[in-house]
């Protein structure tokens, strides 16, 4: 068993958790900036602002990246590089940075998918209200016609944006990520609304001002049902998408008005008086045609008799405490294939580790290697049940900044030692470049 014939290998990673060079060529500041500042918001103090230095290591990483046989990268744009105010003069330089990154990785043949907002949201925006105010979508729409007018002619692939759930969920709503706030129901649901229409928005202009025939999707996550067994399909797909509680957590809030231009009749219910103000024409802007499905899947719940169960005492778990659940693989791509009709790519998946280097100078990585293997094979069953899966992107190319953990998660098939910037493929680097080679045959 293979996977299809030209299914897409690639590694993702995102602007804020590599690039670093957070003052350089006049980039404006984002959320991230000021959240780090906070005493106590990020494990120990630390920051984006040097990250992996990428913005100014981008030609030896896309070497790297090619000599792991990279067929895709998924990028995001940082909107402070390329406005430093959010809105009005473009930063030449910063834009020159995304400019020479596409070249780079498309003289090495490795496809580029960008990912236009991965949650550095521009500080001055913020200060006039954020996602909260209404002008956010235009905001949006602005900026994303300027990375389309200067990226288009080569970039084919899109995302509006990475995990909605997490910027709100956790940004706006838990204040555990970046600004920080906490808002009520009726706040949070608000900026959700403006989110969705400046995804729509952005849609709207990447299809009109695309100048190669571009491939729209967005990356948000999720949860993902897994049937205990053949029986509990039913109850598992209805507890994917069934809103029975006031949770952020869940794909139909956000992808029914995606793709069915509403909400979801139970979530309206459920959120009654804090639902979103809709206006005319609202629900017409959210609900663009999208070519596929991008979903970032890291884990499941396992569902029997319409309940979710505990796993098993002594479970596997990842570092950041997640369970390894690789059914998530199989179970995420087809029910969402069923519901919203679209091809499937998992823009993201992979896990944190406590990698170091070895005495033999080597990062050997098992686990990862394990955890990847036994997702694989999940995706590829889904695939070969026929559901539609066009391509896999794993998080991440290398060791990053991973938000309010800081440098703690490891999530790299490449490692990274921070103070001296050196670069080396861990085990799993290797072994997930045997899979590409072949098209997950050796799985
Ligand atoms: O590092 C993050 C990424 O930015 C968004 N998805 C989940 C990853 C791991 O937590």
């Amino acid at each position: 068993m293979s996977f299809p014939k030209n299914f897409l290998w690639g590694a993702a990673a995102a602007a804020y958790q590599i690039e670093g060079a957070a003052r350089a060529d006049g980039r404006g500041e984002s959320v991230w900036d000021m959240f780090c500042r906070k005493p106590g918001a990020v494990w120990n103090g630390q920051s984006g602002a040097v990250a992996c230095d990428h913005y100014r290591r981008f030609k030896r990483d896309v070497a790297m990246m090619k000599s792991l046989g990279l067929q895709a990268y998924r990028l995001s744009v940082a909107w402070p590089r390329v406005i430093p105010n959010g809105t009005g003069k473009t930063n030449a330089k910063g834009l020159a940075f995304y400019d020479k990154l596409i070249d780079e990785l498309l003289a090495a043949d490795i496809q580029p998918f960008v990912t236009l907002f991965h949650w550095d949201y521009p500080l001055p925006l913020y200060n006039r209200g954020g996602w909260l105010n209404r002008d956010s979508a235009e905001w949006f729409a602005d900026y994303t016609k300027i990375v389309v007018a200067k990226l288009s002619d080569r970039v084919k692939h899109w995302m509006t944006l990475n995990e909605p759930f997490a910027f709100v969920g956790v940004g706006h709503q838990s204040g555990q990520h970046a600004p920080g706030d906490k808002h009520a129901w009726a706040e949070t649901l608000r900026v959700v609304h403006n989110v969705l229409r400046s995804h729509g928005r952005a849609v709207q202009v990447i299809r009109s001002h695309g100048k190669l025939k571009p491939q729209i999707g967005w990356a948000p996550c999720g949860r993902t049902c897994i049937p205990a067994t053949p029986n509990d399909i039913q109850s598992a797909r209805a507890a994917m998408f069934t809103i029975t509680e006031r949770t952020l957590w869940q794909h139909t809030w956000w992808s029914d008005p995606v793709f069915f231009g509403r909400y979801p009749a139970e979530g309206l219910k459920v959120f009654g008086a804090d639902a979103p103000k809709i206006e005319p024409g609202d629900m017409q802007t959210i609900q663009q045609p999208l070519d596929f499905f991008g979903v970032n899947i890291y884990w499941g719940d396992i569902i029997r008799g319409g309940k979710q169960i505990p796993p098993a005492v002594g479970h596997a778990l990842t570092t950041y405490g997640w369970t390894v659940t690789p059914e998530a693989l199989y179970w995420g791509p087809r029910f969402l294939q069923e519901r919203y009709k679209v091809p499937v790519i998992i823009t993201e998946n992979g896990m944190g580790n406590t990698d170091w280097i070895s005495l033999d100078g080597q990062v050997h990585d098992p686990q990862r290697i394990d955890f990847l293997h036994r997702h694989l094979r999940e995706l590829r069953r889904a695939c070969a049940d026929g559901v539609d899966v066009r391509g896999y992107f794993q998080w991440s190319i290398m060791d990053n900044f991973e938000w309010n953990e800081g440098y703690k998660q490891r999530f790299g098939l490449v490692y990274v030692d921070y103070p001296t910037q050196r670069r080396i493929p861990k085990d799993s680097a290797y072994w997930y470049k045997r899979v590409i080679e072949t098209n997950g045959a050796n799985l």
